[in-house]
């Protein structure tokens, strides 16, 4: 059954990666499914026909027969649960990398997006200069945590996984804040998700994106 993502028509990082489409690709790459991408402008995500299959209005979906799908922790899990490759067949070790997608998306990317709003959509409010240390320390509190727990291993509970990926991506965005290298475990873990050759490819379809000439 043919696979569809929906994707910025042009991601406001202009091919870095951050976008959340990326994280589905790699997903995809790594179980070796090929999919299309239907690409949406700003515009069209608030509009019906792309409501119906995401209420928010955002980016990504993922269409599949009858399946319609947003919020990529529910993408990459279902990705993950139907295609070898991302989850273990024991099934405590399975429960723990599902565990880890969610520490991901619970637990580690709320801070993030905190310090990207307070960065971006805040930087020139008065009160910013007190509030970024603030939320900057936060970050720093959950990355000690992380990099404890990570230690010298690879990934996080034995070979890589759903978990793993969805960790990786959320981390990426922080890579230009230079916080991530007071972590150099951490740094190095998110290289090593970067150097797979499924997110190589996920990376490289999105950058093609996001550099070539307009679509349409
Ligand atoms: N919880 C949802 C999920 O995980 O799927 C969040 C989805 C989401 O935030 N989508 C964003 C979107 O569609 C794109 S990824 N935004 C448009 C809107 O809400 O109107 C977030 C994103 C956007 C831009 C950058 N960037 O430029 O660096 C990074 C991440």
């Amino acid at each position: 059954m043919t696979i569809t993502i929906t994707a910025f028509e042009r991601s406001p990082d202009g091919g870095r990666g951050l976008a959340r489409d990326t994280r589905v690709r790699w997903a995809l790459e790594e179980v070796g499914q090929p999919y299309q991408v239907r690409l949406v402008s700003f515009r069209a995500m608030k509009e019906p026909a792309h409501l119906a299959l995401h209420p928010f209005g955002q980016i990504p979906t993922y269409e599949e027969g009858d399946l319609a799908l947003f919020e990529t922790g529910s993408i990459v899990f279902h990705i993950a649960e139907r295609h070898a490759g991302l989850l273990p067949d024991d099934a405590n070790a399975r429960a723990r990398a599902i565990t880890w997608m969610f520490a991901a998306l619970n637990t580690v990317e709320p801070v993030i997006l905190e310090l990207a709003t307070a960065k971006v959509l805040e930087g020139d409010k008065p009160w910013n200069k007190e509030r970024l240390p603030l939320v900057e320390d936060r970050v720093r509190d959950r990355l000690k945590q992380l990099s404890t727990r990570l230690g010298r291993t690879d990934w996080l509970d034995g070979g890589f996984s759903a978990g793993d990926l969805m960790m990786v991506s959320v981390l990426l965005r922080l890579k230009s804040s230079g916080i991530l290298d007071e972590y150099p475990n951490l740094a190095a873990y998110v290289a090593r998700g970067e150097a797979r050759p499924a997110y190589e490819r996920a990376f490289a379809a999105q950058l093609a994106i996001n550099t070539g000439p307009p679509a349409g």
